[in-house]
């Protein structure tokens, strides 16, 4: 089997303002300086680095009415959604270099109104420590990092949830999440009565990782367009440790690796974030490489034997 990478455009998001640590804005330099780019052309990609979006600077301040900064959230999210909207209308491939996961909102707010036009099926892999799906009433903290699945099924501010246009962006019926292993006791609640098909850390060690990402992956056929929201913080912090919210009891090496390179081989990948990396928490910008190495895998590098 010949791989065909369509064209990549990597865009950069330097921002924190959804999280509740500063250094997450810092991310995209760290994946530059890592060597995203270069790898990603040596494996033959066409890859065009957009540099950064440009949007408010984070205001530091404490929730209001159960949301931290709102406004730059919704701001930076409008960014996002606008230059992976142009990539996709390209027929490019854009990878959403985060910035914290509130970012997963924007991309994936175009990503699905760009199957909507396409006529496409829409899968969304969502790789993470956290579900992500608390509101304003259940958040513990207020970081709308921790809301943006719940927003994309139509629940949280009209600003979030009608970004696009429309809401909801996309149906809890159309998400995967895997390797999740910390949700808030409200968020519980709503994670079940929205039915989404969580793949959690419990699951993946009774059934293995390769059995959980089956599951994940069932029904991608060729009209799919598969996004993957990658949060670092789904990495076991003993191998990834520069994230704002490590939680204990993550995916190792191997697991990881085995993650990317099935969704390699369903060859479906149409767009990817890369959220939540914070370098000021890392050490030598470990985690960062460790980032571009299991890119190289979604793009096909560890699947030699099999070509
Ligand atoms: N669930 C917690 C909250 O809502 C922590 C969320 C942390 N989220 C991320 N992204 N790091 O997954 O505050
Ligand atoms: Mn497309
Ligand atoms: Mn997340
Ligand atoms: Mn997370």
């Amino acid at each position: 089997m010949t791989r065909i990478n369509p064209p990549v455009s990597l865009i950069g998001a330097p921002t924190d303002v959804g999280a509740g640590h500063r250094g997450a804005r810092l991310g995209p330099e760290a994946l530059r300086i890592a060597g995203l780019g270069e790898a990603l052309a040596k494996r033959g990609v066409d890859v065009a680095d957009r540099g950064n979006l440009d949007g408010p600077r984070n205001p530091w301040q404490k929730p209001v009415a159960g949301y931290r900064h709102l406004p730059e959230v919704v701001e930076w999210n409008r960014l996002v959604m606008e230059a992976i909207t142009a990539e996709l209308r390209e027929g490019r491939l854009p990878i959403l270099l985060g910035g914290d996961h509130c970012l997963g909102l924007g991309s994936i707010t175009a990503v699905a109104r760009h199957c909507r036009e396409s006529g496409k099926q829409l899968r969304v892999l969502w790789l993470d420590a956290h579900a992500d799906f608390n509101t304003s009433q259940v958040t513990p903290s207020g970081n709308v990092h921790g809301m943006p699945v719940a927003c994309l099924c139509g629940l949280g501010p009209q600003a979030l949830t009608h970004l696009g246009g429309d809401a909801p962006a996309i149906r809890p019926d159309q998400i995967r999440q895997i390797g999740i292993r910390s949700v808030d006791e409200g968020e519980k609640r709503l994670v079940k009565e929205y039915g989404l098909d969580v793949y959690d850390m419990r699951y993946i060690d009774e059934v293995g990782m390769k059995g959980a990402m089956e599951e994940a992956l069932e029904g991608v056929d060729e009209n799919t367009h598969l996004h993957v929201s990658f949060d670092v913080d789904f990495l076991d912090p003993s191998i990834a440790p520069g994230v704002g919210t490590t939680v204990p009891g993550g995916p190792n090496y191997r697991e990881a690796q085995l993650v990317m390179e099935m969704i390699a081989d369903s060859g479906r990948m149409g767009s990817l974030d890369i959220v939540e990396l914070n370098p000021v928490l890392d050490k030598r910008n470990r985690t960062a490489r460790l980032a571009v190495d299991l890119v190289e895998s979604l793009f096909g590098k560890s699947t030699l034997m099999r070509d």
